[in-house]
C-alpha cells in the first residue's frame, strides 16, 4: 500500500467510526482503538504534510481566531416557519392544506387525511451546511434568510457533522439545513464551568449554542458541546432526492448526516396532535431542549402545489408548546414555615397562564434569592414553569417597576410563632428557632410522619392535620394514636365512616419497620436512604439512640453533620418523650436479624430508572434499591452503574449505550433485589 492509500484508509476508518459513534449512536470500536487510529493518521500527516486534506478527521480544530465573521449568501434562501400557538391554529393549518390540495366538492372533504412528517422543534439555531463534491466547504447562520454569517471554522468542530459525506459518488452540490443545539447535559456542565471560572452562566441552551457558534476563536467553539439535527435541503445539484420529506431525511441519514430520531410520519391532523402530546410527555427526558413540534406535508409534490406565503412555506407549521415563561405582577410575599423550621418565601402572583397551567404562587427559595433578584412587592416578575416542577420567579422586569417600591424586609421573627429567626447552613437558610413550640413546624412534622413513605396513615391529609392541631386534639405525633372516635366525629366534615376508616388506618400503621419509623421521626438530614442505612446497621432503636459520633460516621453516607443531627435529636428530652409515647401506644417493628451481608450487587452502586416499569412502581423500585444501599439518581453519567429500562425508555437508555453502562430490565432488577436480601425486613 502506498502512502496515499494508507492515508485514505485511515481517514475512511475514522469517518466510519465517527459516523457510528456520533450519528448512529452505535460505536463500532472501543475508544482506545479510535485513539490509536487517530494518532496513526496524525503521525502520518506530520511526516507527509503534502497529503493533509482539509476534510481529514484530524482537521476539525485548526483555524486561527477571526477578527469578524464574513457575510455569505445562501445558495437558496432559508425559509421561515409559521407558528401555531394552539390546537385551533394547528387545525386551521390542516384545513387550509386540505382545501388547497383537494378538488372541490364536499364529498371529498370527509375522510381525506394529509400525510405529515412530524418532528420535534429543536430550540437551537438554524444553520446551513454547504457540501461540494461531498466535502463540507461552508457553514452559515440563517441570518435574514438570504445572507448569513460564515461560521465554517466553528461548525467544523462539531463532531457529529461530517467533514465529508459518506457516499461513493456524492452530489456536486448539496445545501443541508438543520438546527445546531447544545444538549441539556452539556449545557449544565458548561454553566457549572462558567460559574467556577467566575463567568456569567448562559440563560438557556439556545443562548449557549448561539454564543458558542459566534466565537471568533474556533478553539473555544470546539470546547463547547454542540450537536446538530438536519431537517431540510436547500440547493441540490447532481442527485435525485426522494419525493417525500421522510424519504429525504432517510437519504440525508444515509450519507452521514444526523437526523432527529423522534421524527415520524402520520396521517391527518389528529395524529399530528397526538404526536405533539406524546413528545410533550417525553419532553423532560429528551437530551435536548425543544419548544414545540413541526408538521410538514410529507409529499414534495403536494408541497410544490401548496407553495409559499411571503417567506414561509404553506406546507409546514411549528406547533409550539405553551410558553414556559411569562410576566405577571407580584402581589405579595408570604413566608411559610416548613417541618424543620426553614422559612420559605412564597410569591403570591396575579394569576398567569404559563407552562400550560394557571399559576398563582411561585417559590422564591430564601432571603438570599430575594436579595439577588431584588424582587419587590408590586414588581412585574418573570415566572418560569417547566414540566411538573414548582414554578419559580426568575427575574424582575425593572422597566415596569412602579414608584415607591420597597426592598423586601425578611422577617426577623417567625411569622407563625414569633420565635427568633436564625440563619444557618452557610447563611442560606433562615429558620424559626421555635422547634416544636412552633405550630407550623408541628403541623409539618405531623404531616411528614403520616405521609406515604413514612407511617403511611391513609385518610390523614394535610387539611385534617391542620384542623386537629388547631382544635388542640393533637399536639405532637404521639397524640395520633390516642385519637378517639367521638372527638373525630365531632369535627366538621367527618362522617362516621371516615372516622372509622381513619382509626383503622392509624391502627394499621402501628405495625411498621424501624427504617420507616426513623424516617417518620423527621430527624434533620435523615431521609429514607439514611434511615435504611441506620436501621440495617444498628438493628434496634436503642442502639441508634446510644450510638457515638464515630460509630455513626463509620457508615456510608453519614458525615459529621448528619451524625451531629442524629445525636442532637436523640438527646432532646421532648423527642425521647414522643418516641416513648409512640412505642407505648403500640408502634412496633420486626426485629432485624444480623445476617452476614453477601457481597451485594446493589450496595454502593448507582442506578438510574427509565421508561415505564411494569413490575414495580418507580417509587417502590427506588426505595427497594435504596434500602439495599444503592443510590438512585435521575441522570445517566459515567458514574452510573446500572440503567434499569422499562417500556419506551427514551434518551437515558441511549446515553447508557453510548457510555457503555450496563442496561438491565425489570426482571433482572427483581432478581438482583432478591439475591441481596441481607435484611430480614423490607424497608
Ligand atoms: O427543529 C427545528 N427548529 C426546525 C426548524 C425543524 N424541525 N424544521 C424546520 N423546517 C423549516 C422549513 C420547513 C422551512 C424547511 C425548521 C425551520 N424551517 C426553521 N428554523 C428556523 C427558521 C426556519
Amino acid at each position: 500500500m502506498n502512502i496515499s492509500e494508507q492515508f485514505e484508509q485511515l481517514r475512511q476508518s475514522l469517518r466510519k467510526y465517527d459516523h457510528h459513534y456520533y450519528v448512529l449512536d452505535d460505536p463500532l470500536v472501543p475508544d482506545a482503538e479510535y485513539d490509536r487510529v487517530f494518532r496513526q493518521l496524525l503521525a502520518l500527516e506530520e511526516q507527509y504534510p503534502q497529503y493533509l486534506t482539509p476534510d481529514s478527521p484530524t482537521q476539525r480544530v485548526g483555524g486561527k481566531p477571526l477578527s469578524h465573521f464574513e457575510s455569505v449568501q445562501h445558495e437558496m434562501p432559508m425559509l421561515s416557519l409559521a407558528n401555531a400557538m394552539d390546537e385551533d391554529e394547528a387545525r386551521d393549518f390542516d384545513r387550509r392544506i386540505r382545501q388547497k390540495l383537494e378538488k372541490p366538492g364536499p364529498e371529498n372533504q370527509a375522510g381525506f387525511l394529509v400525510e405529515y412528517n412530524v418532528e420535534p422543534k429543536l430550540d437551537g439555531l438554524a444553520i446551513s451546511l454547504l457540501y461540494k463534491q461531498g466535502v463540507l466547504v461552508r457553514a452559515a447562520t440563517r441570518g435574514d434568510g438570504q445572507t448569513g454569517e460564515d461560521v465554517t471554522q466553528n461548525v467544523r468542530t462539531i463532531d457529529s457533522i461530517p467533514l465529508r459525506l459518506l457516499s461513493d459518488n456524492p452530489p456536486e452540490l448539496l445545501e443541508v439545513r438543520g438546527e445546531v443545539y447544545m444538549p441539556k447535559a452539556g449545557f449544565e456542565e458548561l454553566n457549572r464551568k462558567q460559574k467556577n471560572e467566575g463567568k456569567k452562566p448562559f440563560a438557556n441552551p439556545r443562548n449557549a449554542a448561539a454564543g458558542s457558534l459566534r466565537q471568533l476563536d474556533p478553539a473555544i467553539s470546539a470546547s463547547r458541546p454542540l450537536d446538530m439535527f438536519c431537517y431540510a435541503v436547500g440547493k441540490v445539484d447532481g442527485i435525485d432526492l426522494p419525493d417525500s420529506q421522510s424519504g429525504r431525511l432517510a437519504a440525508l441519514k444515509k450519507i452521514g448526516l444526523r437526523i432527529c430520531p423522534e421524527s415520524d410520519v402520520v396521517q391527518g391532523i389528529d395524529a399530528c396532535l397526538a404526536y405533539m402530546q406524546d413528545i410533550g410527555n417525553k419532553r423532560a427526558t429528551l437530551a435536548y431542549e425543544i419548544d414545540g413540534v413541526v408538521y410538514k406535508v410529507n409529499s414534495i409534490k403536494q408541497q410544490q402545489t401548496l407553495g409559499f406565503v411571503s417567506r414561509a412555506p404553506r406546507w409546514a407549521i411549528a406547533h409550539k408548546f405553551p410558553a414556559q415563561e411569562e410576566m405577571t405582577v407580584l402581589e405579595a410575599i408570604d413566608v411559610q414555615v416548613g417541618r424543620t423550621g426553614a422559612l420559605t418565601p412564597v410569591a403570591r402572583l396575579k394569576p398567569v397562564f404559563v407552562g400550560g397551567v394557571t399559576v398563582n404562587n411561585a417559590s422564591l427559595h430564601n432571603a438570599a434569592e430575594i436579595k439577588r433578584l431584588d424582587v419587590r412587592v408590586g414588581d412585574t416578575v418573570i415566572v418560569h414553569r417547566a414540566g411538573d416542577v414548582i414554578p419559580k420567579v426568575t427575574g424582575v422586569v425593572l422597566d415596569r417597576r412602579p414608584e415607591n417600591t420597597l426592598a423586601f424586609d425578611f422577617p426577623a421573627i417567625c411569622p407563625v410563632c414569633g420565635s427568633d429567626v436564625v440563619v444557618d447552613e452557610g447563611g442560606v437558610i433562615e429558620r424559626c428557632s421555635g422547634g416544636l413550640f412552633c405550630d407550623a413546624q408541628r403541623k409539618q412534622s405531623i404531616k411528614h410522619f403520616v405521609s406515604r413513605n413514612a407511617m403511611d396513615i391513609d385518610g390523614l391529609g394535610d387539611k385534617l392535620v391542620d384542623l386537629l392541631v388547631d382544635k388542640g386534639l393533637i399536639h405532637d405525633v404521639g397524640d395520633i394514636y390516642g385519637l378517639q372516635f367521638e372527638a373525630l366525629q365531632n369535627l366538621e366534615r367527618m362522617a362516621e365512616k371516615s372516622a372509622n376508616n381513619l382509626l383503622k388506618a392509624i391502627e394499621k400503621s402501628k405495625q411498621t419497620s424501624l427504617a420507616r419509623f426513623l424516617y417518620a421521626l423527621g430527624i434533620p438530614q435523615v431521609g429514607e436512604t439514611t434511615a435504611g442505612i441506620l436501621a440495617n446497621h444498628f438493628r434496634t432503636l436503642e442502639n441508634i439512640e446510644s450510638a457515638s459520633s464515630e460509630e455513626l460516621q463509620s457508615l456510608e453516607d453519614i458525615g459529621p453533620i448528619v451524625a451531629q443531627d442524629v445525636m442532637v435529636f436523640f438527646k432532646q428530652s421532648h423527642n425521647l418523650e414522643v418516641i416513648r409515647k409512640l412505642v407505648n401506644a403500640g408502634v412496633h417493628w420486626p426485629a432485624i436479624e444480623k445476617l452476614e451481608q453477601p457481597d451485594s450487587e446493589i450496595k454502593g452502586k448507582i442506578f438510574v430508572l427509565t421508561g415505564t416499569l411494569r413490575l414495580f412502581t418507580r417509587n417502590d423500585a427506588k426505595r427497594a434499591l435504596q434500602a439495599k444501599g444503592a443510590k438512585v439518581t435521575g441522570n445517566v453519567s459515567a458514574k452510573t452503574d446500572y440503567v434499569v429500562v422499562g417500556d419506551n425508555p427514551g434518551s437515558k437508555a441511549d446515553k447508557a449505550v453510548k457510555l457503555g453502562i450496563a442496561i438491565i430490565d425489570e426482571e433482572r432488577l427483581q432478581q438482583m433485589l432478591a439475591n441481596t436480601d441481607f435484611n430480614a425486613e423490607d424497608v
